[in-house]
């Protein structure tokens, strides 16, 4: 019935681990049950359909290792409890975890793409308590490569444990749009000051913040993971996915917010990451923040320090920062942003639970 001749057929998924699944205690061992497969289906596709050399499927099989499982993998997981609230009591089989977990890896898959190429971006150092891939002697820039590598695995293993579904296409168009909308996001971020000048503390504003957090984190982050285990569960309601969008958006922003506030101020031994905001002339919400409340003189000196590597002027700019008190301003927004978005789930109605959790295991994170 397809009429798809000129590409490649996928060969079928391996047999899912059926026994090891059921075995798994948690979402998240069920999660990670699924990951050797995709691996391995990826690794066999490459050396066999497209004649890869052992070396070159030996760098795949380590460039996966090193970058895919090694995060929260609470956007994977996010897909498996969605799909299960989504069920209301209806006993799910084995296979049927697999399948929502298989979707689950697509997000994680792609993160995995944004992370290796955001970290070359923002001239970062650690991720994941490990050095950022391509800051690896042997890696480097091919590291570029490797992110457009990650990228294109999401739709094979989309293709494969998916083509034959009546909503693979519309699986295929939410991860194709939403990398798009991250891409659009991330040139918002690395454009909110031009090259070169010097810096332009004017164009700081809240306004051009939400809009750059919106793109580059809340669709991928929030919205996906959701709207994927809503496909699956064979939700066909529109107003659904609208309701949906607006408060997982939100809850994108306040994600933004804690990693810009953690970028500063988080101990990077817990987040695995070391900040590069300040240095980076991020338009972040600590900077915005500041702009909101200092005088002219305050101002000055964040004209002077901000947006430069230099250990000295970052520790000017942290201190300005904590001189406005932002640290308590941050926890205030941590707290108004919690109870908004509890209001905001009283008008809505699907599992209430699945909103909840997401959010609780956001609030007051410290990583
Ligand atoms: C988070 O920004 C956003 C991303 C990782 C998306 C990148 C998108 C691409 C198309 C590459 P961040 O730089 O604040 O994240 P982190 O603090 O984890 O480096
Ligand atoms: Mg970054
Ligand atoms: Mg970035
Ligand atoms: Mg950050």
């Amino acid at each position: 019935s397809s009429r798809r001749f000129a590409v490649t057929k996928s060969p079928p998924p391996h047999a899912y681990p059926l026994a090891q699944l059921a075995a798994a205690a948690s979402d998240k061992d069920k999660f990670l049950c699924l990951y050797p497969q995709l691996q391995e289906e990826l690794c066999e596709w490459f050396a066999t359909e497209h004649e890869m050399t052992p070396e070159a499927v030996q760098w795949i099989r380590d460039m996966l290792d090193y970058n895919v499982p090694g995060g929260k993998l609470n956007r994977g997981t996010t897909v498996l409890a969605v799909y299960r609230a989504l069920q209301q009591g209806k006993p799910i089989s084995e296979h049927e975890y697999a399948q929502a977990a298989v979707l689950g890896w697509t997000i994680e898959f792609l993160q995995a793409f944004f992370l290796v190429a955001d970290d070359i971006m923002d001239d970062s150092q650690t991720r994941r308590g490990q050095p950022c891939w391509y800051k690896n002697k042997h890696v480097n820039l091919v590291a570029i490569n490797d992110s457009f590598l990650l990228e294109s695995a999401v739709f094979c293993i989309l293709k494969r444990h998916f083509g034959n579904e009546p909503y693979y296409t519309e699986l295929l168009e939410l991860l194709l749009q939403t990398t798009q909308q991250t891409e659009l996001g991330q040139l918002l971020d690395l454009t909110s000051q031009p090259q070169g000048n010097e810096v332009d503390l004017n164009r700081f504003t809240m306004q051009r913040y939400k809009l750059i957090v919106k793109y580059k984190t809340a669709f991928y982050s929030f919205y996906l993971p959701v709207a994927l285990g809503m496909i699956l569960a064979g939700n066909t309601d529109e107003a659904s996915y609208q309701a949906a969008k607006e408060i997982l958006l939100t809850m994108g922003e306040y994600f933004q917010v804690q990693d810009d506030y953690l970028d500063c101020f988080g101990d990077p031994s817990v987040i695995g990451k070391v900040g590069t905001d300040i240095q980076d002339n991020k338009c972040s919400w600590l900077v915005v923040q500041a702009l909101e409340r200092c005088n002219e003189e305050q101002k000055n000196v964040l004209r002077q320090n901000y947006g430069a590597w230099d250990d000295q002027k970052v520790e000017t700019v942290k201190e300005l920062y904590r001189t406005l008190d932002l640290p308590n301003i941050f926890a205030q927004y941590e707290e108004d942003s919690y109870q908004r978005i509890q209001k905001a789930l009283d008008a809505i109605d699907l599992p209430r639970d699945v909103f909840e959790t997401l959010l609780n295991k956001i609030y007051k994170r410290s990583k």
